[in-house]
């Protein structure tokens, strides 16, 4: 990848979103810059502010911008298939197996997590440290859910003894659940009822891929 210029992933020192692009991109070997910014509405630096309303009108990260073709994106999900469409012609992130039931195996772990293990994990983060007032029920609620998730993802690793989400080797799921299951313990949550999610995380923790990520993210100007 020699010749490929630096894409540009626009990111936030804080949240799981941003992380799982650098993840993909190490893996892939693709080079990339990150831009920081910080949340509200700064003109310059925010990410509710116009500079940023520009790139994603969502003001939110992760978003990309991709200078060897021209296209931006935002989502993380449509980041990822994105780098994946371009970036990964050997499948490096996909799946195993051919066909569409390994296309559709991929995806289905890709969407539970942008679709629900995220956004309960979210709302547990939300109402254990940022919600203005105490509320005890919304707060179990997310808790419920999120351990739901969680009970749902370690039988999916039990088919591989916790090696990775579909069995046979890692692909883009794990990198999308890596960062969201990185936060259990800031959540208030424990991972002791579910030894495969454990093991699968302790392993993904070593990956020189993932360190690498989060050193570039950390290392990265301040906005
Ligand atoms: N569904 C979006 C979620 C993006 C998201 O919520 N990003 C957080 C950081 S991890 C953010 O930008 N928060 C800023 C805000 O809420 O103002 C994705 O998967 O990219």
């Amino acid at each position: 990848m020699s010749d490929t210029k630096p894409l540009k992933l626009h990111a936030h020192a804080t949240g799981p979103n941003p992380i799982k692009i650098a993840i993909a991109l190490e893996f892939l070997n693709v080079p990339y810059e990150v831009k920081m910014w910080e949340f509200g509405d700064d003109p310059k630096k925010g990410l509710k502010g116009e500079t940023f309303t520009r790139i994603n009108e969502n003001g939110r990260v992760p978003a990309l911008e991709d200078p060897n073709t021209g296209v931006v994106s935002w989502e993380s999900g449509a980041i990822m298939n994105y780098v994946r469409r371009v970036y990964d012609k050997q499948g490096k992130l996909g799946p195993k197996e051919k066909g569409e039931q390994a296309i559709v195996d991929l995806e289905k772990w890709e969407y539970f997590l942008l679709t629900t293990l995220g956004p309960m994990s979210g709302q547990v983060n939300w109402f254990r440290h940022y919600h203005s007032q105490k509320n005890e029920d919304a707060l179990k609620r997310y808790v419920e859910q999120t351990y739901r998730c969680y009970g749902v993802i370690e039988g999916q690793l039990a088919k591989s003894g916790g090696e990775s989400i579909l069995p046979g080797k890692i692909t883009a799921a794990d990198v999308h659940f890596y960062p969201w299951i990185l936060q259990y313990e800031y959540a208030g949550l424990s991972l002791d009822s579910y030894p495969n999610l454990a093991k699968w995380f302790r392993n993904m923790k070593e990956m020189k891929e993932v360190k690498a990520a989060y050193q570039k993210i950390e290392q990265a100007p301040k906005p």
